[in-house]
């Protein structure tokens, strides 16, 4: 067993309002992520993935050698049983993006039938870009029936009678040779977790290799298949991102104000609770109750969805989710699904905030649940933000604090708003690429974890990487981070390198761009791809790097071996649960590179994981003959 030693609050996150909770936390008698991590002895057998209960013949716990080496009541060893489960994890992870990739699908093919009267198709040009890409015919069909039909084209991604998910087309020829060759080419967005389900039962698939390998299949069908779905079409329903100006931190809520966060990762909810709450009915009914105003800000991705879309306010990432309520400033949470704690209903039971499930597949007992559906969200959008008006007048002002001021940052830069920045074309990037003013571009990506400082990772990871000249990409919950430092802001170019710091100023943009959610990493994909394309060589040698420095979920999990198998150097600040065997990681972290031409690196420390990256930029630049 190993247990944590308690830390003090200055040890948990990086910034003060953070800290400032904490206190608060801790004086209002409400408990938090840290305090239950404290509680927790892990078991040495699960973290090293040793552990297995997949039936009941066991659970077993695993030796892998040595005179006390114990096998599971099968035979499983201890290789056989760190595949298994993480392979099962990645399918989780790949699952829960797919599945929400599902649900703008479905809201597009309900478009397309005329039964969503409350959501429309708000860029058909990119609609009708979509369809031609697919090999639609489009000519003289409207909006409507172009979402007809391309929802029914992608509704067969989600099956099994595709030899290849559509938008693998996207890929290099290289790397889909590569994937051909491996035979992990990704079929279909639910075949690829179901099959690993079926894989791991016992006594299917026996050999570790074979597993991890079809957990890389699995993972690719999320990247390049539910995810890009995800993005792709959140894009035609809600709008494709441009740049915009927005603020983050707890700052952003407004003790005047009627407070609604909206938390958990689809738009299609919480983008129907920002437009009641901008309705003049309803401001109408906030100001008759004292309040100023209807202020809607966001927390992990559905925050990001509205960040890039619409401008709204992030109040926090991941670990300030329990937090941002203990401001007592919060009249609503509204979430859908997908990293929302269990706790949060607690916490909300503590103050005068309502605590809303909308998806019939996230109930949270404890708090109210409103089933949203495309037929019917205007009007359930429209009921809860009447209820947290309402609850507004139930506010003890005397509980309220809401510590610091909002950091100004820069949002909104799909790859559309890249390539216009850039006048049209990537040209100009890899020009600079090509002379060295940006040595590479890194995705840091993904989650907070309370093993680790909160954002302490994130933010000394990318000051390095600018400071080296590698231009950084973001996505989820490492956006908050970000923009908290400053570094969303293009006079965040003055902590770059002198060559990125050049092509921030001409250009007026920030040394770290944020490209979305976390389904938007599929964006990052379709960058690396143009920009290999456009080189004519693979994404494996373009100087592109990942890292997901806090990671804690399944669903990164499956991004960062994604963006390994698509040939992404990745890096984590954490291992997973994998050590326990010395093939499989022995394969995460170097055989992979002689199958995808990338591996993973595990490192907690910003600043050699910092080096580690550089390290792997300049070999990528070498190898394509540029100056290191
Ligand atoms: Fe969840 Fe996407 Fe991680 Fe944040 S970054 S903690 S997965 S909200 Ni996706
Ligand atoms: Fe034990 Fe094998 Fe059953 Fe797993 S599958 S619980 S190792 S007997």
């Amino acid at each position: 067993m190993t247990m944590q030693a308690k830390r003090e609050i200055a040890d948990l996150s990086e910034w003060d309002d953070a800290r400032i909770m904490l206190e608060k936390a801790a004086a209002d008698g409400v408990e938090t992520v840290w305090d239950r991590l404290d509680k927790q002895k892990h078991c040495t057998f699960c973290e090293q993935g040793l552990t297995c209960q997949k039936c009941v013949m066991g659970p077993c716990r695993i030796v892998a050698d040595g005179a006390k080496k114990k096998n599971g009541v099968c035979g499983a060893d201890a290789d056989l049983t760190v595949a298994r489960n993480f392979g099962r994890f990645i399918a989780a992870g790949a699952a829960s993006h797919s599945d929400h990739g599902r649900d703008l699908l479905e809201v597009l093919a309900e478009v397309g039938a005329g039964t969503a009267p409350d959501y429309r198709v708000r860029d058909e040009g990119k609609l009708k870009r979509i369809c031609s890409e697919l090999g639609l015919s489009v000519e003289g069909v409207d909006a409507a029936g172009m979402a007809r039909k391309l929802a029914d084209h992608l509704y067969s991604d989600y099956g099994f009678r595709r030899e290849a998910l559509s938008f693998c087309s996207r890929a290099p020829e290289a790397r889909l040779e590569l994937w051909r060759a491996l035979g992990v080419t990704p079929r279909g967005i639910d075949r690829e977790p179901v099959e690993m389900l079926h894989r791991t039962h016992m006594g299917v698939d026996c050999d570790p290799a074979s597993i991890c390998l079809h957990s890389a299949r699995t993972a690719l069908a999320d990247g390049w298949g539910g995810s890009m779905i995800g993005t792709e079409l959140s894009d035609i329903l809600f709008g494709t991102p441009k740049p915009a100006r927005s603020s983050v931190n707890l700052g952003v809520l407004k003790a005047d104000h009627v407070n609604i966060l909206v938390h958990g990762h689809s738009p299609i909810v919480s983008e129907m609770v920002l437009a009641a709450a901008r309705d003049p009915e309803m401001l109408a009914g906030a100001k008759a109750l004292g309040a100023a105003g209807i202020n809607v800000a966001g927390l992990c991705c559905t925050g990001n969805e509205l960040l890039m879309r619409q401008g709204v306010p992030m109040a926090g990432n991941h670990l300030m989710t329990e937090l941002a309520l203990v401001t007592g400033a919060v009249e609503m949470v509204v979430a859908d699904y997908q990293c929302i704690m269990p706790s949060l209903t607690t916490v909300a039971s503590c103050y005068h905030t309502i605590f809303v499930g909308t998806s019939d597949k996230a109930r949270f007992p404890g708090g109210l649940h409103v089933s949203f559906h495309p037929s019917n969200a205007r009007e359930k959008a429209r009921e809860l933000v009447a209820k947290a008006v309402e609850a507004f007048s139930r506010r003890d002002q005397e509980r309220v604090l809401i510590p610091g001021k909002p950091m100004e940052i820069m949002t909104g830069f799909s790859n559309e708003a890249i390539l216009d920045v850039l006048g049209g074309s990537l040209d100009p990037l890899l020009d600079a690429l090509k002379a060295g003013d940006v040595r590479g571009l890194a995705g840091i990506v993904g989650c907070n974890n309370p093993k680790l400082k909160h954002d302490y990772v994130h933010v000394n990871l990318a000051r390095e990487l600018i400071r080296r000249d590698v231009l950084v990409v973001v996505t989820g919950c490492a956006t908050v981070a970000m923009g908290k430092a400053g570094l969303l802001m293009p006079e965040g170019a003055d902590m770059a390198g002198p060559g990125l710091s050049k092509v921030c100023r001409a250009l007026n943009i920030p040394p770290v761009l944020h490209v979305g959610s976390c389904v938007d990493n599929s964006r990052i994909l379709q960058l690396a791809a143009m920009a290999a394309t456009a080189l004519g060589v693979d994404i494996s040698q373009l100087p592109v790097v990942a890292s997901a420095p806090e990671w804690y979920s399944e669903k990164a999990a499956a991004i960062g071996l994604y963006a390994v198998a698509s040939g992404i150097q990745t890096h984590l600040g954490l291992a997973p649960n994998i050590l326990g065997s010395k093939t499989v990681t022995e394969l995460a972290t170097a055989g992979l590179t002689d199958l995808f031409g990338a591996c993973f690196v595990v490192e907690p420390d910003p600043f050699k994981a910092a080096e580690l990256l550089d390290a792997h930029v300049a070999a990528k630049r070498s190898g394509l003959g540029l100056s290191a």
